[in-house]
């Protein structure tokens, strides 16, 4: 979209101003093609602190008043997961393109609704899988995609945090109410399938899941709401847990490929510890997020670290030179230019999708499909298949 030479910048509204909006504010205008014209949060008055801190004009509680304003081209939900699809669907009703955080939906089923109203919506929607947009996850894919690995055997990894390893560590994701039935995989396991699925090209077909909830009882603060990796003050009460801290999973590809995972928000001393590594007949490729700038692909002899050099930036993205470190704000900038393209092009949205330009809701659900597959199997005691 150009207006006399200059690219009109869509406008943009961020509804939801815990930990990852802020972010989204800021990669939505790094992306050079959209602004931010306002946000909402459910506290008025730190929704008021956030805009003065975030410099964004307009802010409201009202999610509802931006989702119905036609001036506003993209909605992007990054609320408490109880509210993702009403959200979503609301938006894309109202013919506004969205982009929605993971976990995309409480359960499998909501989240194929949610596909069928985007499918017909006309509109693009897409899931913040922010590691797709790391370079070298993307050139991870691009070097599975070639063939250098050859067939694929083992996909394998760790995605380990620790900042609700106390008791006393609280966020609005332990309560089932607003975080779902599942905590750590719903969370964090959900990118660990995503990228492990993207990098691989392989697709999970079943798990056999074990959950694990070491403390059985949270203090929750009676009063206000806390950010994630932000400590607890205040009086508390004691609550009973039933979603998982920690979840250890196998998982079998369609391919005949296996693999396995270990996900978990209380291992003590790793704050986002995402690992992953993928074997082939002829070689292995490793990308760990907290060294995002490196693979490492070794042959039975030797070891290759693979570094990011100025080919690995996204089209149009000012990315930084080699060397200078880029990491997780920039993936999201990264993930987020592509969709902001596609629609400043006029890109139809299946198009799009088709050619994975960004995460559709598809792959969201598809997640969310891994998430339920994972609760059935824990709770059963077998192996689960993601399309029951
Ligand atoms: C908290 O576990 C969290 O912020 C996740 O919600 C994000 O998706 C992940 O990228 C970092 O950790």
């Amino acid at each position: 979209m150009t207006t006399g030479g200059t690219v009109r910048r869509l406008r943009a509204a961020v509804i939801g101003t815990g930990f990852v909006g802020p972010f989204h504010v800021d990669a939505i205008r790094r992306t050079g093609l959209g602004e931010v014209v306002a946000i909402a949060g459910s506290d008025a008055g730190r929704t008021a602190a956030k805009a003065a801190a975030l410099g964004v004009e307009r802010w409201t509680a009202d999610a509802a008043e931006l989702i119905a304003d036609p001036s506003i081209d993209v909605i992007h939900i990054c609320t408490p997961n109880a509210t993702h699809v009403s959200l979503a669907e609301a938006a894309l009703r109202a013919g506004r393109h969205v982009v929605v955080e993971k976990p995309l939906a409480m359960d499998g089923e909501a989240a194929d609704r949610l596909v069928d109203v985007a499918g017909i919506s006309g509109r693009h929607a897409m899931v913040a899988f922010t590691y797709r947009g790391y370079p070298m996850v993307r050139r991870a894919r691009a070097v599975v995609g070639a063939g250098e690995l050859g067939a694929i055997r083992l996909v394998h990894g760790v995605y380990l945090q620790d900042w609700l390893a106390e008791p006393t560590d609280w966020n609005w994701r332990i309560d089932p109410v607003a975080g779902g039935a599942s905590r750590a995989v719903a969370d964090i396991g959900t990118h660990w399938f995503d990228t492990a699925e993207f990098i691989s090209g392989e697709r999970i077909e079943a798990v056999l899941a074990d959950l694990a909830t070491f403390m059985p009882l949270r203090s929750r603060p009676t009063a206000g709401s806390v950010e994630a990796f932000a400590g607890v003050s205040g009086p508390t009460e004691s609550v009973e847990i039933a979603s998982e801290d920690a979840a250890t999973i196998l998982v079998r590809f369609a391919s005949g490929a296996r693999g396995a995972c270990v996900i978990s928000q209380v291992s003590v001393g790793h704050k986002n510890a995402f690992e992953l590594e993928v074997g082939g007949a002829s070689r292995s490729l490793a990308w760990a997020q907290e060294s995002p700038e490196r693979l490492s692909v070794r042959t039975r002899d030797e070891e290759t670290i693979v570094v990011r050099d100025r080919g690995e930036a996204g089209p149009g993205v000012p990315s930084l030179p080699a060397g200078h470190p880029e990491g997780w704000a920039e993936a999201l900038r990264d993930l987020l230019r592509p969709f902001y393209a596609a629609i400043s092009d006029g890109a139809p949205p299946a198009a799009a999708v088709a050619s994975a330009a960004y995460p559709s809701l598809a792959d969201g659900a598809r997640a969310i499909h891994f998430v339920d597959a994972v609760l059935r199997s824990s709770r059963e005691g077998r192996w689960a298949a993601l399309d029951e």
